[in-house]
Parts: structure tokens; C-alpha cells; sequence
């Protein structure tokens, strides 16, 4: 039993009433179910396979889910670049394994879920790629129609790619990407269209298994969980999903969450170091990671009560600081992952060396999309490859042999 609740004035409505903010107060909702009637124990879900219908529990689908095979993911030890920053306990949870290469995946599976089981006909949703990406594929394998809209000349090529392949109607829109969701929630609103950006609650609740999974790959709560942070939702949603299994006394305390910013886009970063109420949005937000290039966070309400609830903390790093980074996690430990995903480590290479942080905390960083998704930011930063004549003689010369 769950129903949606208002986190600002707690008004509550029935769960299949299609809304996105409170109709009152206009805040955001959340999904909010009867922990006390759950019977499931921790062995249950253990006996499951890792992934995020292992904790159907406490998800919001009663039909068959819409899926493909989402979550699961790897979670690395970090040693070389752990031992660099003399953090030993230092740990990836790598998204980008997920179906289209992110953690999105996980929201989809609920969310085009949901979408069905509401009786909607078709699903929408502005993005920055990568939740274009999911919603395409999880609306081809849902059999419903998906419009995606996407800041026109600023997505990565493989997300595109994704986006166009998965057969979604896919409209650039000549501005940024807080414009194009503040046009699709309309189209949405208006139009009876499923709107499956982060605002919708449902699809927060898939989200929030990435935190389920890190317990149960750890065996224990890790001290710090870092998320790099652009419409802040992820961060939103692990921070719900953990105090779900606290209150089910599946875990006795919570880890400080800690949201990463780029330097040209970190409205988050200066509320939360400046002490602000609310988030300030920003005008013009930019950095090399389009994904989190986004100046107006939807569930800026949700993370703020994360990062001040748990004693975590916000940062941000420059472009050339996450793509350093990316090309650490490739090279030292051989992890792909595009450049906002290396943000939430480049953010904990900084805090570490401020002497923010505790050396011996076990921390979970998660990189929330793969290398492949910003193939052309990838092949900038490297030489090209060595072409020679089809001679051995040739090959022996370029190695030195
Ligand atoms: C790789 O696809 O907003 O703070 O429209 O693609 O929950 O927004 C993507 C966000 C981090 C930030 N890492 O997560 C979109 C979109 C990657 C991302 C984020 C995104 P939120």
C-alpha cells in the first residue's frame, strides 16, 4: 500500500492520480508506503538476483514490469587511484552497465511501468540524453509512444544515436534544457501525456534501488555516497530509498550524502555552501558535462534534506578536473565512463585533498553513465590512432622494437 504525499505540506492523494507537483502548494510529491504492513525480510532478498525488482517491496508496480534486465551493476574497489588519493576504502558503483549505458534504467523500468499500469497512452520527457536514451527504449519495449526533447547542438552523439534508434519522436529545441522541461511539462500537463522526467515521483522510486544495491554489494552502509548532481534527483531518491530501510531497521544509520557539481553549472553547490534555504537557479549553466549542465534543479527541494538530514556536503570541480578524472578511472582502472559520472570521483579527489574528509570512510561514488555515451569528448582528449603501411617493418618502427 503506498500513496503520493506532498513533502512540503503533506497533503496526500491516491496513487493513481496523474500529477507531478502537489496541487495545493505546488512542491514536490513523493511515494510514500505503509512500512509497518512489509513483511519481506532481508534473506528474501537476498535469495533474489541483484537488481531492482529484487526490492519490489517497496516499488510502486503491481503489473508485470516493463524491463530489461536493469540494475545489477558492478561495484569496483578503486585501488590504484584509492591508494593515490590514500583513501583505501574508495568505490565505483558503475551505472553505466545498465541496458542504454545509465543509471536512467532504473527509473525507467518504473516509470514506462507505471505509465501502463495508469492507463496512459504515450510518455514525454525533456533531457540532457541520457534519460532521452532510457525513456526511447523502455517506451519501444513498453510498446507505447515516447517525444523526447533535447537542447538542440548540447547531447552527447550516443545518446542521440540511442534516442533517433529506439524509434522515440525526437525534437532539438533551440535553448537549454530547463527550457525544454519547462515546455514538455506543460505539453504534458495539458495534452494527457506521461510526463517521465526526475519530478515524477514514481520514476525516483527505481532510482533508489542504486543505494539497495551498494548495502547489499557492501554488506554494510558505506560512510560517504557521492552522486554527481544535475537536476538532483539520483541523490534525492538514494537518500528516500535509505531511510525506507531504516525505518524497516534493515540498516541502523545512513550515509553523509554528498552531491558533485560542475564549476559552470553548481546551483546546488552554492545553496548548500552558502547556506541558503533554496536553491537559486542559474541562468546560463555550461561545462564539457552536458549531462549535468542544468541550472534549474527540479528536485533541488528533496536534495538539499539529503545533504543537510545526513551531514553530507555539496562540491565543485572544473571541467578540466572531471575530465582528468575520466581519464583516470580508464587508464588506472579500466572505467569507462563519460564525463559527468566522473565528476562524483573527481568531486571526492578534491574534498580529500581540502582535508573535507576522513581517510578511513568507505565511500561509494557512483558513475552514473558509460564511456561510449560522449564518444567525440573522448576521442578530443586522445592522440589518434597510429596509421601505418600494412608492413611488419612499419609495426616494429612505431614500437620501438
Ligand atoms: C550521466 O538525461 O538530467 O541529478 O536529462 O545523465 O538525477 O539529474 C541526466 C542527468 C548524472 C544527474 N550523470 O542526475 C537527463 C539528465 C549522468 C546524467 C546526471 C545525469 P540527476
Amino acid at each position: 500500500m503506498y500513496r503520493l504525499s506532498c513533502i512540503h505540506c503533506g497533503a496526500e492523494y491516491a496513487p493513481g492520480e496523474i500529477i507531478y507537483t502537489c496541487p495545493k502548494c505546488g512542491h514536490l510529491l513523493t511515494v510514500e508506503y505503509d512500512l509497518n504492513t512489509i513483511s519481506v525480510t532481508r534473506d528474501e532478498w537476498d535469495r533474489r538476483p541483484l537488481s531492482v525488482w529484487r526490492y519490489r517491496e517497496i516499488l510502486p508496480v503491481t503489473i508485470k514490469p516493463v524491463s530489461l534486465q536493469e540494475g545489477g551493476t558492478p561495484l569496483y574497489h578503486l585501488e590504484r587511484i584509492g591508494e593515490e588519493l590514500g583513501l583505501p576504502h574508495l568505490y565505483a558503483k558503475h551505472e553505466g552497465m545498465n541496458p542504454t549505458g545509465s543509471f536512467k534504467d532504473r527509473g525507467m523500468t518504473v516509470g514506462v511501468s507505471m505509465a501502463l499500469q495508469l492507463g496512459m497512452k504515450s510518455v514525454a520527457c525533456a533531457s540532457t540524453g541520457n534519460t532521452s536514451a532510457s525513456l526511447s527504449a523502455y517506451a519501444a519495449k513498453g510498446g507505447i509512444p515516447a517525444v523526447v526533447l533535447l537542447p538542440a547542438g548540447k547531447v552527447a552523439l550516443g545518446k542521440v544515436a540511442q534516442a533517433l534508434m529506439h524509434g522515440a519522436k525526437v525534437i532539438a529545441i533551440r535553448d537549454n534544457f530547463d527550457r525544454a522541461l519547462e515546455l514538455v511539462r506543460e505539453l504534458c500537463i495539458k495534452h494527457g501525456i506521461y510526463l517521465l522526467n526526475s519530478v515524477n515521483p514514481y520514476r525516483l522510486e527505481g532510482q533508489k534501488t542504486i543505494g539497495f544495491e551498494a548495502v547489499d554489494q557492501l554488506g554494510d552502509v558505506p560512510d560517504r555516497f557521492v552522486l554527481p548532481v544535475g537536476n538532483a534527483g539520483n541523490i534525492s531518491a538514494v537518500y528516500k530509498g535509505l531511510r525506507e530501510l531504516e525505518s524497516l531497521d534493515f540498516i541502523d544509520r545512513l550515509p553523509m550524502m554528498t552531491g558533485i557539481q560542475a564549476a559552470g553549472s553548481q546551483p546546488v553547490v552554492q545553496a548548500v555552501e552558502g547556506h541558503l534555504p533554496e536553491v537559486v537557479p542559474q541562468a546560463n549553466p555550461e561545462t564539457v558535462a552536458t549531462a549535468i549542465r542544468i541550472g534549474a534543479p527540479v528536485n533541488a527541494e528533496k536534495a538539499l534534506t539529503a545533504i543537510r538530514e545526513t551531514g553530507g556536503t555539496a562540491a565543485a570541480v572544473t571541467d578540466e578536473e572531471i575530465l582528468s578524472m575520466q581519464r583516470d578511472l580508464a587508464q588506472k582502472e579500466g572505467i569507462g565512463v563519460e564525463p559527468a559520472s566522473a565528476a562524483s570521483v573527481a568531486g571526492i579527489k578534491k574534498l580529500v585533498e581540502e582535508g573535507a574528509i576522513d581517510r578511513d570512510e568507505r565511500i561509494v561514488c557512483v558513475v552514473t553513465g558509460h564511456l561510449l555515451k560522449d564518444p567525440e569528448t573522448v576521442i578530443k582528449q586522445c592522440q589518434p590512432p597510429i596509421e601505418i603501411e600494412a608492413t611488419e617493418q612499419a609495426l616494429l618502427s612505431v614500437l620501438h622494437l
